[in-house]
């Protein structure tokens, strides 16, 4: 998978050499590319932002360095032989970030990140392109971040770790709270590992048991007391058959 960032800030990408992210590029497997967007400006200050039309607080991104910017790099993308890029967009109004959106977006060959700052971007830029990318404009919670940079590692890690090859065991993501399947909608519960008891503190017996069906049901419990402390709104959303008496009764 390519990927593009553009951004006034490209130190702020720097995390994208560590860690799982950092080894998927040591073997090849994610190509990113990160770009300053003030190479595009042409005048002494590299402006890149202005005041915003019809008055109100704030600067707002202009649209020609980013339309520079966004031919350059789609331009170069193609000589090399990249094809069906998408534009992601992180702004707090976009759709919410998931981990249903995640997988869509690992299934792209190229993913291009107009991060913003101030105000957001000139509406013209993302009309423009849309025209010839798919576009998807993404919000990471319900919080206000002076800008989209962190947002981009953020969507980055999520999709790379479910990149093939990346996690190494395919396994990894199976029970991951949000992945699909039977703990669909559940949050994760509880890990443990050595030692068997620390500062006093034991692990649930059940573990040691080596009974596998006992221990599934276990999870699976610990998983339900979990979300519905944590995430009510997410067994609001299970299909009620989810549920069976011993559950009812917790
Ligand atoms: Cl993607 N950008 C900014 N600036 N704030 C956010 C966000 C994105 N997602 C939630 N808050």
């Amino acid at each position: 998978m390519r990927l593009d960032v553009v951004t006034i800030f490209p130190e702020y990408l720097d995390p994208l050499n560590v860690s799982l992210v950092g080894k998927a590029r040591a073997h090849g497997r994610l190509d990113v590319h990160v770009h300053d967007l003030r190479a595009w400006t042409h005048d002494r200050h590299n402006t890149v932002d202005d005041t915003p039309y019809g008055g109100g607080p704030g600067m707002v991104m202009k649209t020609e360095p980013w339309g520079e910017a966004l031919d350059t790099v789609l331009a170069d993308g193609y000589e090399d032989g990249a094809h069906g890029p998408v534009l992601v967009v992180p702004t707090p109004s976009g759709r919410p970030f998931t981990q249903e959106l995640a997988a869509e977006l690992s299934t792209h060959p190229w993913l291009l990140f107009t991060p913003a700052r101030y105000e957001g971007i000139d509406r013209r830029v993302t009309e423009e392109y849309a025209r010839r990318l798919p576009v998807y404009e993404v919000s990471i919670g319900d919080y206000v971040l002076a800008g989209g940079e962190a947002a981009v590692l953020v969507i980055t890690e999520a999709v790379a770790r479910l990149l093939p090859g990346v996690l190494g065991n395919a396994e990894s993501h199976r029970d991951d709270s949000f992945a699909p399947g039977a703990m669909a909608n559940l949050l994760e519960g509880p890990v443990y590992t050595k030692p068997p008891r620390w500062r006093g503190h034991g692990i649930p017996e059940v573990l040691l048991s080596g009974h596998h069906g006992k221990i599934a049901r276990w999870r699976r419990d610990e998983a339900l007391r979990r979300t519905t402390a944590h995430r009510p709104d997410l067994i609001e959303r299970c299909a009620p058959a989810a549920f069976d008496k011993k559950d009812r009764e917790m």
